[in-house]
């Protein structure tokens, strides 16, 4: 459960896929332990949003308060200290790392599929997650460039070069996967948003904001203003967020 200290009462409604206050009698709708910015909880939203699911966000600021996912609040929902987490609206216990918390919101809403249907399909489309999850993300996270400049005393500039040098690195390599491939199609696979479109969407857009070059990605940049023309991924976008600043 959220502690007081992070329940503040967001400036909009805290709600995705344009659903308003609950009814009266409704279930209690899932908790979304968020940072606006937090890309990892970017691709819940995305998901959340895609599969029409209502959610209270539980605003998480990484950087106030020396970061409030270090506070003992936020550690009690995840012991990890990063966001996102999920408590479902099924109950049970709060849900962490976003690939899980999506294949769980997918195990239990199963339309719209944020997976194909055939195991081949399902591997493609998790290894194209997994490139932006696993081998792009942790290595450009927060704490990681926090520690750079914090405890190793690399350079602004030194750590803008990291963090530039590890997208390029894994977005070449997703854009030759997506290029070679005939099961890319409008998005990363065929021509209905999958996983691996939400995983994409964030790290792009993080892209943007360090100002990293993406002329060498017209795969991506293609797939990602299609995503980026759906409801469900503006509903998602960090600057709509109840926490946005
Ligand atoms: N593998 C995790 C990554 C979660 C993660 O690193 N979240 C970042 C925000 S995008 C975070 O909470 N960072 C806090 C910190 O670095 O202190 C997931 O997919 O959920």
């Amino acid at each position: 459960m959220a502690s007081p200290e992070l329940a503040t009462p967001p400036k909009r409604p805290a709600t995705a896929a344009g659903a308003g206050t609950p009814q009266a009698g409704a279930r209690a709708l899932p908790r979304l332990y968020s940072y606006f910015r937090s890309s990892a909880a970017y691709r819940v939203r995305i998901a959340l949003a895609l599969k029409g699911l209502a959610y209270e966000t539980i605003p998480v600021h990484l950087v106030k308060d020396g970061g409030q996912q270090h506070g003992n609040a936020y550690r009690s929902a995840n012991p990890q200290g990063l966001v996102p987490a999920l408590q479902p609206a099924e109950g049970g216990p709060v849900l962490a790392q976003s690939l899980a918390i999506m294949e769980y919101l997918d195990e239990i809403h199963p339309a719209p599929a944020l997976l194909p249907a055939d195991a081949l399909g399902r591997a493609r489309v998790r290894a194209l997650a997994q490139m932006v999850a696993c081998e792009i993300h942790p290595l450009n996270n927060l704490r990681v460039l926090q520690y750079l400049t914090q405890e190793l005393g690399v350079s602004g500039t030194q750590k803008d070069a990291w963090y530039a040098h590890w997208v390029a690195l894994g977005l070449q390599a997703m854009e030759e996967t997506l290029v070679r491939s005939s099961d890319t199609g409008r998005f990363c696979h065929g021509d209905t948003p999958s996983l691996a479109d939400c995983c994409l969407v964030p790290q792009v857009f993080n892209a943007r904001r360090f100002n990293c070059a993406m002329e060498a990605y017209p795969t991506i940049t293609r797939i990602v203003a299609a995503c980026e023309a759906l409801p469900a991924f503006q509903q998602a976008a960090p600057g709509v967020q109840p926490d946005a600043q």
